[in-house]
């Protein structure tokens, strides 16, 4: 019985280890962003939610730093593609710049840049969090 309630235990320990951290995972197919939203809401959670120097750099170590990928975030105000807002930023010295920029994406050198929402990049899609089900999907359909 011990042996079973530690196990238990262990069971549940990883969970909350992991439970609060976002998997980031990079999709080589360029997309535009609306599309790549959709892929990643399809197979994934959603584009890459970044919103600490720590879950920047896993963003980061996910894709290639030769590419450019979509994130998140877009529009003016800037706004998470889980309607989310977060303090966070990592934007290129002068950006964002673009009157009809309308969408963002982890550009080489670690740092974000605003780019029309047509263009086809890459993208880094964020998984789920473990307590994070398919009615949570189902709401942000
Ligand atoms: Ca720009």
């Amino acid at each position: 019985m011990d042996r079973f309630m530690s196990l238990i235990f262990l069971f549940f320990g990883k969970f909350r280890e992991t439970g609060g951290l976002k998997t980031y995972v990079h999709i080589s197919t360029p997309l535009s962003w609306p599309d790549a939203r959709d892929y990643c809401r399809e197979n994934y959670k959603d584009l890459a939610l970044i919103e600490s120097e720590d879950e920047n750099t896993n963003a980061y170590q996910a894709k290639k730093s030769s590419s450019t990928a979509w994130i998140g975030l877009y529009r003016v105000p800037w706004t998470w593609s889980d309607n989310s807002s977060s303090s966070f930023t990592n934007w290129r010295s002068g950006e964002p710049n673009g009157r009809s920029e309308y969408c963002v994406a982890e550009i080489p050198g670690h740092l974000w840049a605003d780019i029309t929402c047509a263009t086809e990049l890459s993208f880094i899609c964020q998984e789920g969090e473990s307590f994070l089900g398919p009615s949570y999907r189902l709401h942000t359909k």
